[in-house]
């Protein structure tokens, strides 16, 4: 990869913060109530559907639900990490179906046995589902005002004008793949939209000003789509043969495409301006575009 990069504007006092330090509580306080969500009964069932959970991942969504509050100087209060948790639950279920045999047909993700290799095929299906419906079981229980808003939100972007539309897409059912605005059309959708979601919820929660609300939708739109193309670099190799799924790198190349993920970047850090206090924001920006896994 060369070293034309684009030039986005760092300030100084964001070099202080540290990522790993800010976002450990908040990964373990997630864990905590994603892992309640299925404690209620001891059951097979239960303990499949806390395997793809308790495997771990970047928790990338929640973590953006998390700065974005911050930056609207709000606390990290409870139903905070229960949209965060509904959030990843989604996230979770998706990786789960992706991975069964009639799609993406995979038997390893972060280094464990997917689902259906780890239990069944069925099984499998069956965790997906219940995550799923777990989701919004949950964001039923955040405060009166909010929970008609959030669910609207999470459906949407998860349904079939979102995640599920994307991946719609991805499998071909809408016709062929092979231009860049299509590309973008289904990754907006099949991995910006939960991402996106994530800043557009906390806005509800930390009831975000109309400014504050543009600010942190168009972040999320920018940086949805910097993660897709920041990804397709790291698949790169993986995703090279000539029949495989289309992807950024086929169309652009793999200097453009990081070019492009890093001004995706920009243009969601553009947004910041309009945030009391984006320091954890900006870090995860950073992290979506320049990490190695
Ligand atoms: C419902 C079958 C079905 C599919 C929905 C999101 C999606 C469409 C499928 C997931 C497959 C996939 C690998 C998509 C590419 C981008 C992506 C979402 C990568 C995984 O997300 P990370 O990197 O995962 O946040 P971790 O492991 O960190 O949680």
């Amino acid at each position: 990869m060369g070293n034309r990069s684009v030039n986005h504007n760092v300030k100084s006092d964001f070099t202080l913060f540290t990522l790993s330090q800010w976002n450990k509580p908040h990964r373990e306080a997630l864990l905590h109530r994603l892992q309640t969500c299925f404690s209620a009964e001891e059951s097979r069932l239960h303990d499949a559907c806390l395997y793809p959970i308790e495997t771990g991942g970047k928790r990338i969504r929640p973590l953006f639900l998390f700065a974005a509050l911050e930056a609207l100087d709000t606390e990290v209060h409870d139903d905070a990490y229960t949209a965060a948790a509904a959030i990843e639950l989604i996230h979770t279920y998706s990786l789960v179906h992706d991975d069964l045999p009639c799609m993406d047909n995979d038997d390893f993700r972060r280094g464990k046995p997917t689902v259906h290799k780890q239990y069944n095929e069925g099984i499998a299906v069956l965790v997906g589902d219940a995550l799923l419906t777990k989701a919004f079981e949950i964001l039923s229980e955040v405060a009166d005002q909010h929970v008609a808003p959030l669910v609207k939100l999470l459906g949407k972007s998860a349904g079939s004008v979102g995640m599920i539309g994307g991946q719609s897409l991805d499998i071909g059912f809408e016709g062929t793949v092979n231009s860049l605005e299509r590309l973008t059309v289904l990754h907006r959708r099949k991995t910006g939209a939960l991402i996106a979601v994530a800043l557009e919820m906390a806005g509800v929660l930390g009831n975000a000003s109309p400014e504050q609300s543009t600010a942190l939708v168009e972040f999320g739109r920018h940086i949805g789509l910097a993660f897709q193309l920041a990804d397709d670099v790291l698949d790169a190799e993986e995703d090279a043969e000539k029949d495989g799924p289309p992807s950024f790198v086929k169309l652009l190349g793999e200097e453009e495409t990081h070019i492009a993920a890093q001004q995706a970047m920009s243009d969601a850090l553009a947004q910041l301006h309009y945030l009391n206090r984006p320091h954890a924001l900006h870090a995860l920006a950073e992290f979506t575009v320049f990490r190695k896994h």
